[in-house]
């Protein structure tokens, strides 16, 4: 079985707790800027994680829950601008350093660095969103240590589809064996799983009802995680 070669995180839940306290809240903000009265509360927001992507998130919301709003001809051109706003609110929220790392985050990320394994990221949300929160929560230009970065909508098909994971395992140009997804949810792992990886659970805030079976270890954090613990043959139970 190949040595580990490159871990490939997920960002949202994963890397820092951002739904409740980050991206929920630029959600609400860009829904008072454009005049809706939606407001996402924190019981609420926990169930539309099942839709992964915020765009997706909102226009599922609106079908289910403002059909007056969902049936606009101009829907597509709102969901855009919705979520360009919502991206600055949650791009300057993030710069404001309201969001930290989880625990054990940086110290497996520096321990990897300076194990030469590669780096890469497999997210949902955009690369804007995601370049913010690490500058701001990492280190300044520290997106320059992730070798590959796919996020958003450089697939169609989003979590728990694969496509952002195979998106990423063809640009770093490894064999799955020698990869390992580190996620948080129930979605991601799926996806993860969908594209032959061993995944790592970090569960989340949000994540901790789901189904993690099949995951190759399971944390509540990744504090005092290794890279000696994360080698292909020591699949555990954490
Ligand atoms: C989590 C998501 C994202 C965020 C919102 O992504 O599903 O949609 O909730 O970000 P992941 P956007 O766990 O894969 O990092 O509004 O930019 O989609
Ligand atoms: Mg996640």
């Amino acid at each position: 079985m190949n040595a580990l070669q490159a871990l490939i995180f997920d960002v949202d839940g994963t890397l820092a707790e951002t739904e409740r306290d980050g991206h929920r809240h630029a959600f609400n903000a860009a829904f008072a800027e454009l005049g809706l009265n939606w407001y996402w509360d924190e019981t609420r927001y926990g169930h539309l994680l099942a839709i992964t992507g915020g765009k997706e998130r909102m226009r599922h919301y609106a079908a289910q829950c403002a059909p007056e709003i969902a049936s606009r001809p101009d829907i597509d051109a709102l969901i855009r601008q919705l979520h360009a706003a919502k991206t600055a609110h949650y791009v300057r929220l993030v710069g404001e350093g309201r969001l930290s790392l989880r625990s054990g985050v940086a110290e497996l990320i520096a321990e990897a660095r300076a194990g030469g394994i590669r780096l890469a990221i497999a997210s949902t949300t955009s690369s804007e969103n995601i370049t913010a929160l690490l500058d701001a929560s990492l280190a300044p230009g520290s997106a320059d240590w992730f070798e590959v970065i796919g996020a958003g909508d450089v697939v169609a098909a989003k979590k728990p589809a694969s496509d952002i994971y195979h998106w990423v395992l063809e640009r770093l140009a490894l064999p799955t064996s020698a990869c390992l997804a580190i996620e948080d949810s129930e979605n991601g792992l799926r996806a993860a799983q969908g594209a032959g990886l061993r995944c790592l659970v970090t569960v989340s805030e949000y994540s901790r009802e789901q189904d993690f079976s099949g995951a190759a270890m399971l944390v509540d954090t990744l504090a005092g995680t290794s890279l000696s613990c994360l080698a292909p043959c020591q699949d555990s139970k954490g």
